[in-house]
């Protein structure tokens, strides 16, 4: 999988310290052991900041959101902007007959301050043509470039840097890049299935590197333009997720698209992203973390596999710049993963895991998906619905889902049959 390829080279640390050589072992020093996992106690998302037990749904949606949604962008991923006023998106290019008749394809080019010049990212969408439309989408940031998850050959090549990779020449893309990202992409079955797909190579929103922000959004819009950032200002997590917001704003108007019905989904860091910006934008309408691990659905305090130690010292760009102060101090900090979950309420979420991805604490992102329940039965939303981790392969779950598939970490085709079955029950009702 290109993404296990990618840890092994975006993660250098990772790489070197790999005993067995690959991205899915744990590096050395690593808690690897059950065993070793510390005793520790999650906050409690059903309590107010000053004590007082939050009863019923009102209360959440009224205060008790606002004030956990705060503490995340204070202490985990920075505050972010509003939406920039003069942002435009143009059609560049169209066919409706892509992928042999089967979807509509639209490369729109979003201009964040309406100019050529200013920031902006090139979004890809298919649209089926057997479903009526308004059709429900996915809407998800890629690790390679738009032109990496299909072959189809009319795709944009993205022009962005881009770290080293299959088909990637002095950073940048080459048509040699060109469907090395299918497998996690399967495009026609998702048409098939009736939703359309929507995805932005998340280096056209910023480069991820540690000077990426300099070629990025947070350059040029926001706080962060002054070159100066105070420590609850927007890291680069931040910026992608309010990309995908900025994604959203123009998938909405799409008249193919319904967007109210809009899955935001990502793998890895970008399902990090993508719990961040379901958690902060409410629109998205449903919530798919695919081995999202620490930073994302998997509990901090459990300091299994990657800390946050581990995480802010290799990339340190990822978050706000005081969420440094809590490495090796996990149980100071005033939330968990499972109120970034619990954001997600009442809203459908699926949270993914495969069984060889420890670095990511797969039993970590089950407990937090299970913590998050209080909150979704608030709402009289049903959760997991089991107690303990189910065997691999096999989802669980009601507005909460699950699931623990065999193998690597990766986004796969049988990841997506889950989501597709989720996004059924869920988004078609
Ligand atoms: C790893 C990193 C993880 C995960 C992964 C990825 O190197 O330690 O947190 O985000 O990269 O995004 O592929």
């Amino acid at each position: 999988m290109r993404a296990a390829i990618r840890d092994a080279i975006v993660g250098p640390s990772l790489a070197l310290l790999c005993a067995a050589g690959t991205a899915a072992a744990q590096p050395a020093g690593a808690n690897d052991d059950e065993a070793k996992v510390p005793a520790y106690t999650l906050p409690d998302p059903l309590r107010f900041a000053d004590g007082r037990p939050v009863r019923e749904a009102r209360d959440w949606t009224e205060k008790r959101r606002a004030e956990v949604l705060g503490l995340f962008e204070e202490h985990v991923y920075g505050k972010s902007p509003a939406p920039p006023p003069r942002m435009r998106a143009v059609v560049v290019e169209e066919d409706p007959r892509a992928l042999g008749g089967l979807a509509t394809r639209r490369q729109v080019r979003v201009l964040l301050d309406g100019t050529e010049q200013g920031p902006g990212f090139e979004m890809l969408l298919y649209v089926p043509n057997a479903a009526t439309r308004p059709v429900p989408a996915f809407l998800g940031l890629n690790f390679d470039g738009n032109h990496a998850v299909h072959p189809d050959p009319r795709i944009h090549l993205s022009a962005s840097w881009m770290d080293d990779g299959p088909g990637v020449v002095g950073k940048r893309a080459t048509e040699a890049g060109r469907g090395t990202n299918a497998a996690a992409w399967p495009v026609e079955r998702i048409l098939d299935r009736g939703y359309a797909l929507a995805t932005v190579y998340y280096g056209d929103i910023e480069p991820d590197h540690a000077a990426g922000w300099r070629d990025g959004v947070r350059a040029r819009v926001g706080p962060g333009a002054t070159g100066r950032f105070a420590p609850d200002d927007w890291g680069a997590i931040g910026a992608w997720a309010w990309g995908l917001s900025r994604a959203l704003d123009v998938l909405a108007k799409d008249p193919d698209v319904d967007g109210r019905r809009v899955a935001v989904i990502g793998h890895s860091r970008l399902g990090k992203t993508a719990l961040w910006a379901g958690a902060r934008d409410e629109r998205f309408a449903l919530v798919v973390s695919n081995d999202s691990g620490e930073g994302g659905a998997a509990l901090a305090r459990r300091r299994f596999g990657e800390t946050t130690a581990r995480i802010t010292a290799t990339f340190p760009h990822w978050f706000c710049p005081g969420f440094r102060e809590y490495a090796n101090r996990e149980d100071d900090l005033p939330v968990d993963q499972h109120e970034l979950l619990a954001l997600v309420a009442p809203r459908p979420l699926y949270v993914a895991s495969a069984t060889e991805d420890r670095w990511a604490d797969p039993r970590g992102e089950f407990l937090a998906a299970r913590a998050a329940e209080p909150v979704y039965r608030l709402f009289g939303k049903g959760g997991l619905g089991v107690g303990e981790m189910p065997v691999p392969d096999r989802p669980v779950g009601d507005t909460i889902g699950y699931h623990l598939r065999r193998g690597p970490h990766a986004l796969t085709a049988a990841d997506w049959e889950h989501y597709l079955d989720f996004a059924d029950r869920h988004l078609r009702r």
